[in-house]
């Protein structure tokens, strides 16, 4: 038995996430997380929103409502939406608690001690009607190169010129549209990343097995000089985590908070923490996952993402932690995802576009999406959402092939034999070939599961389900039944024995089906199959079922319309 630590990536507290985020973070997480239970590890299954920065206290204001409200109810609705999504965490957090604000500074302060971060005075852009700081994003004006009027002061959106606020015309706020700027000189603490680039370099090229998308990210930004400069770490705001506290090794830093992606990381040992006071657990029960001197060194750390948050997680978190010369625990694996595109285009927040989770889980079960999301997950590219496509995904895979299975046989065996395991029969060389084929059919869909091959594994089950479909309809009980009674006696207690086994293999998928096949089959405690012949005769005679529910059902043409022009956008 190992012990596996399992991160996803935090969402963001400013709004509720479209399935593109689900997909490139929490639901494979959750597959990964499920499928090691079952195979009998320790998980520690973590994740939590990301609370901190300028975005949260924009939405707050949109939303008229105090930054630390609009975050706590912000928090319950993700969190309930995570739960409708059935993500089984062991804990989800939040990084504005009293334990990220501790371990934050904490950190910061090992730092400061270590000689690793410094106090740079800098010129920033003041707004006197917002009465703050202007981060350069938050700076609008023209762009002196090519002349578009809403250019953001980092970067102009229409001709893609970096730019420094100072370069914009006319510049104004993006917050209050206010043009009364002017600019103030202000401290900041900046990490020195560049002295730690040695050691994370030799720490990214000791990684023989992370995914080529995490590897060619990482090292990109390692190596065209962007992704560890010296870079602040510190930001004009109310909201997060105080860069002056007790035991700080530096002044001044009154009315400055820690940068998001500073204390956002961190967030995964603090969710940690947090986990076990909500369970009444002493220190040494989160310890024993994050600090490598307290029995973390055994551990396997995976984390997910999508492919925009690698060189934070590559990078800068394992700056921080290692820059703390304490042990911490540093990722193992980091699987990374390419984006889901929605219907031509892109899912948009701002316009609407695309389907979000709340209104996922309005017009379809959690189980309906996650088998679409999971099997269709962008590893090796980009791919997209249609309609289309989902429609005939789930008609086909989920009603026709494993829903129907469970139904024809368990109708068909109420019909002839009764709500029992029918006794009588034997198996012959048809069983035998279908048990040698799902033999090997577990082992593949195992080694893809183990090495985070979510496509694959999803291929590997659908194969699995139809494998079942196909003895089924080549040994016929229905025809066998008249003369050969004993053979469709057999064939049916087989068939039935199946759907516990499908049941253990499909649960990491679709969780909620499972269960409702492991209940009508009153096999509740059927775990991942070991020896496939054995599991698949672990009913006996006699035993007692009940034809399940339609377990799926199928999408109309007029729905799939419907749906398609409800969730365009507003144009
Ligand atoms: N909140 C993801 C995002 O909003 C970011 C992840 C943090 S993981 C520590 O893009
Ligand atoms: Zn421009």
């Amino acid at each position: 038995m190992a012990r596996i630590l399992i991160t996803s990536a935090l969402p963001y507290i400013n709004g509720i996430k479209h399935l593109g985020n689900l997909v490139g973070s929490q639901l494979p997480a959750d597959l990964y997380a499920r499928y090691m239970r079952a195979r009998g590890h320790e998980v520690m299954f973590i994740c939590a929103t990301d609370e901190h920065g300028t975005p949260a206290e924009l939405a707050a204001a949109k939303a008229g409502q105090p930054v630390a409200d609009y975050c706590a109810e912000m928090h319950g609705v993700q969190a309930g939406l995570a739960r409708g999504f059935r993500l089984s965490f062991d804990h989800f957090g939040r990084s504005s608690s009293a334990r990220n604000h501790a371990l934050t500074q904490h950190l910061a302060q090992r730092l400061g001690e270590a000689g690793l971060i410094e106090v740079v005075a800098e010129k920033q852009v003041y707004s006197l009607a917002d009465g703050r700081f202007l981060p350069d994003r938050y700076i609008e004006g023209t762009c002196p190169n090519c002349g578009y009027d809403r250019a953001r002061g980092d970067q102009c959106e229409n001709c893609t010129k970096q730019l420094d606020p100072t370069d914009l015309i006319d510049p104004r706020s993006a917050i209050s549209g206010s043009t009364d700027l002017e600019v103030r000189e202000t401290r900041h603490l900046y990490l020195r990343q560049k002295s730690l680039r040695g050691a994370i370099s030799a720490w990214i090229d000791s990684q023989a097995d992370w995914p080529i998308l995490t590897t060619s990210i990482a090292k990109k930004w390692l190596n065209d000089g962007e992704g560890l400069q010296d870079r602040g770490i510190t930001r004009d705001l109310d909201w997060g985590v105080p860069a002056q506290f007790e035991g700080a090794p530096w002044q001044g830093m009154e009315g400055k908070v820690f940068y998001v992606w500073f204390d956002a990381p961190i967030e995964y040992i603090s969710a940690t923490a947090e986990w076990a006071d909500v369970h009444g657990l002493g220190e040494e029960a989160w310890r024993r996952w994050w600090r490598t001197d307290e029995g973390a060194a055994d551990v396997r750390y995976v984390q997910f993402m999508g492919k925009d948050n690698v060189p934070f997680h590559t990078l800068s978190f394992p700056a921080t932690l290692m820059g703390s010369d304490e042990p911490w625990k540093l990722v193992d694996y980091v699987k990374s995802f390419n984006y889901l595109n929605y219907d031509g285009g892109q899912f948009s927040t701002s316009q609407g576009r695309g389907v979000f989770m709340d209104q996922a889980l309005s017009i379809l079960p959690a189980d309906y999406w996650r088998w679409w999301l999971l099997s269709h997950a962008p590893e090796s590219g980009d791919s997209e959402f249609t309609w289309e496509n989902f429609q005939a995904s789930v008609n086909k895979d989920l009603a026709d092939v494993l829903g129907n299975f469970v139904s024809r046989i368990t109708k068909f065996c109420r019909a002839k034999f009764g709500e029992a395991v029918p006794a009588g029969g034997a198996w012959g060389p048809r069983e035998e070939a279908l048990l040698t084929d799902l033999s090997a059919r577990v082992a593949a869909y195992a080694a893809h599961m183990e090495a985070i091959e979510v496509r694959k594994a999803a291929a590997e089950l659908r194969a699995i389900w139809a494998a079942g479909n196909e003895y089924l309809q080549s040994a016929a009980p229905w025809a066998a039944f008249k003369d050969d009674p004993e053979q469709a006696a057999a064939t049916t207690r087989l068939a039935i024995n199946l759907i516990p086994f499908y049941a253990a293999l499909s649960a990491p998928f679709i969780p909620d089906a499972a269960g409702e096949m492991l209940a009508a089959m009153r096999a509740e405690g059927a775990g991942w199959p070991g020896d496939v012949r054995a599991t698949l005769s672990a009913l006996p005679p006699g035993h007692g079922f009940t034809v399940p529910e339609v377990l799926f059902r199928k999408i109309a043409d007029e729905e799939r319309a419907e749906w398609q022009a409800r969730f365009a956008g507003r144009r």
